[in-house]
Parts: C-alpha cells; sequence; structure tokens
C-alpha cells in the first residue's frame, strides 16, 4: 500500500536527545515504507546557517541521505525556526526545499502543504517580525556574520519571543479561520496540512474543507500523519 508522510515541529536540539533517538526511529522503521515524506518545518529547534556543525546535524543530515539514496524523497518546508536551512545542507543529503506554499496531489485529492504560521494573522507581532526577517537582504547580512555572534542574535530573539508568548492569548497564536478561507479559495484546494501551533487535529470545516494540524514531538510523542487512498490518519503510539 503506498503511503506518505507528514511531520513536523520536531525542534531537534543537541540538549533533547530522546527527540533525535524518536526522529531517527521513525526515519529508521517508518519512513522507508513511504512514497515520500514532507517535513513541514522547525525540524530543528533554530538555524544560524548551513556552516554550523554539530553531532546533531550530521546525525540528522545523515538519516535524510539514508532515506533519499534509497530513492524516497524527503521534501522540507521552512518552519519559523528553520527558515535559513539553505541548499547546501538540503544538497548535502538530498533533501528537496520547497516553497511556503505548495500543492500536492494525495491519492487523487489536492493538498495545499504550509508551516503555518503565516496562517496566524492574528499574531500581529510575529507578522511584523517575520516580515523583517524573510527580507533576502537582512538574511545576507546575518549570514555574513561569525557564526557566534549569529548564535547569540537567535539566542536573543528566542527569549524575547518566549517572554512575549507569554502575553498573548491562545487564540490570538492560533490560525486566522477567515484568513484559512481565503487560502482554500486562492489555492482552489479543499485539502490542507500544516504544523506550527502544535494543536494536532483534523478539522472537518463545511461545506467541504479539511484542516489537517500537525502536532509537535515530545520526548515520549512523536506527531507523524500517514496518508495513503484509504486513509489519513496519525500513527498510534503503538506503532512506534
Ligand atoms: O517558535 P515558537 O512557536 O516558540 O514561537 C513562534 C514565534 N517566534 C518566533 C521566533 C523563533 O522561535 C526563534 C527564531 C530563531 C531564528 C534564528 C535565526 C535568526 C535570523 C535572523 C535573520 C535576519 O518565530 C512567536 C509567535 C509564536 O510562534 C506563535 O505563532 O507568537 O512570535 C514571537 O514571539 C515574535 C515576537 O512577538 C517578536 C519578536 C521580536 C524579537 C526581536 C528581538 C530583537 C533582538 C535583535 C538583536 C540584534
Ligand atoms: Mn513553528
Amino acid at each position: 500500500m503506498k503511503k506518505t508522510y507528514f511531520i513536523s515541529d520536531l525542534h531537534l536540539s543537541e540538549n533533547r536527545p530522546k527527540l533525535t533517538a524518536l526522529f531517527e526511529h521513525f526515519m529508521h522503521n517508518i519512513a522507508p515504507q513511504a512514497q515520500a515524506v514532507y517535513i513541514l518545518g522547525d525540524l530543528f529547534d533554530f538555524w544560524v546557517g548551513d556552516d554550523e556543525k554539530s553531532p546533531l546535524i550530521s546525525r540528522v543530515q545523515a538519516q535524510i541521505k539514508q532515506l533519499t539514496e534509497k530513492n524516497i524523497p524527503c521534501y522540507f518546508i521552512h518552519g519559523n525556526r528553520d527558515f535559513l536551512l539553505g541548499e547546501k545542507f538540503a544538497e548535502s543529503c538530498g533533501l528537496q526545499l520547497l516553497p511556503d506554499y505548495k500543492i500536492v496531489n494525495l491519492y487523487g485529492t489536492d493538498t495545499l502543504i504550509c508551516h503555518g504560521d503565516t496562517l496566524c494573522t492574528d499574531d500581529v507581532n510575529y507578522q511584523t517580525f517575520r516580515r523583517k526577517v524573510h527580507q533576502k537582504w537582512r538574511q545576507r547580512l546575518f549570514l555574513l556574520l561569525p557564526l557566534k555572534v549569529r548564535i547569540k542574535i537567535a539566542d536573543k530573539i528566542r527569549r524575547q519571543s518566549r517572554h512575549d508568548k507569554k502575553m498573548k492569548s491562545a487564540e490570538i497564536m492560533d490560525v486566522n479561520g477567515e484568513f484559512v478561507c481565503q487560502i482554500f479559495e486562492r489555492f482552489k484546494v479543499r485539502q490542507m496540512i500544516h504544523g506550527h501551533t502544535h494543536r494536532q487535529n483534523i478539522h472537518q470545516i463545511p461545506p467541504h474543507f479539511k484542516r489537517i494540524v500537525l502536532g509537535d514531538w515530545h520526548d515520549d510523542y512523536a506527531s507523524i500523519l500517514e496518508v495513503s487512498e484509504q486513509e489519513t490518519y496519525f500513527l498510534p503510539q503503538t506503532a512506534r
């Protein structure tokens, strides 16, 4: 049976080895049966440039390479934490970078995939921040800085973000329903898959739309969506 897997928001970091172990388990035992694997952003806790080296990065790179060498395509959409992941890293392991919004045909159903942060239009401060850090000239300047300085700046942004999030309501940090409807119309699709909000769910939106939200990963829980011709469901814990 052909199947496709979707994951996002793993937030892999050196401080959370259990997450990396879960990812390796997925890449070894589940992903090899797939037709394709889609990583919809925030694979890493943060990314400051493809020149950063660490045992974690090498392990993740090796896992992806092993999969793509088996001719199983692995696609990546940038998240708000790893939007600087570039072609250099991608090419090193055969990862295919996709644009922020992409339509994929899943067993006959055109499906829009994205990270999900762009759908949270009520989070005005975040959207302003996003527009700034997505400006190519800012990114180019940032990438010219020494690695240590980039890590320091990322730490600062992360601290500020954690502080700001405490002041924001859960509603503000969720997707905006009206905007989601506009996106369905704009891309002329009835199904969407995204992550970012960490609210794993499959929403049926009348009259005929479906919005599938991937969850974030915990030390003992990996949110993995399996899509096949027969069904679309999150793998139960026991399957891992
Ligand atoms: O990630 P998550 O879910 O916890 O929070 C997000 C939003 N926060 C972010 C920030 C990321 O977590 C960390 C990004 C690290 C990037 C490293 C590379 C930097 C490259 C720069 C290239 C030019 O995305 C959070 C949302 C939340 O999702 C829910 O949707 O609310 O948004 C914020 O909290 C943003 C704040 O409101 C605004 C942040 C301004 C920070 C300015 C700091 C300036 C320091 C400059 C030092 C020189
Ligand atoms: Mn995110």
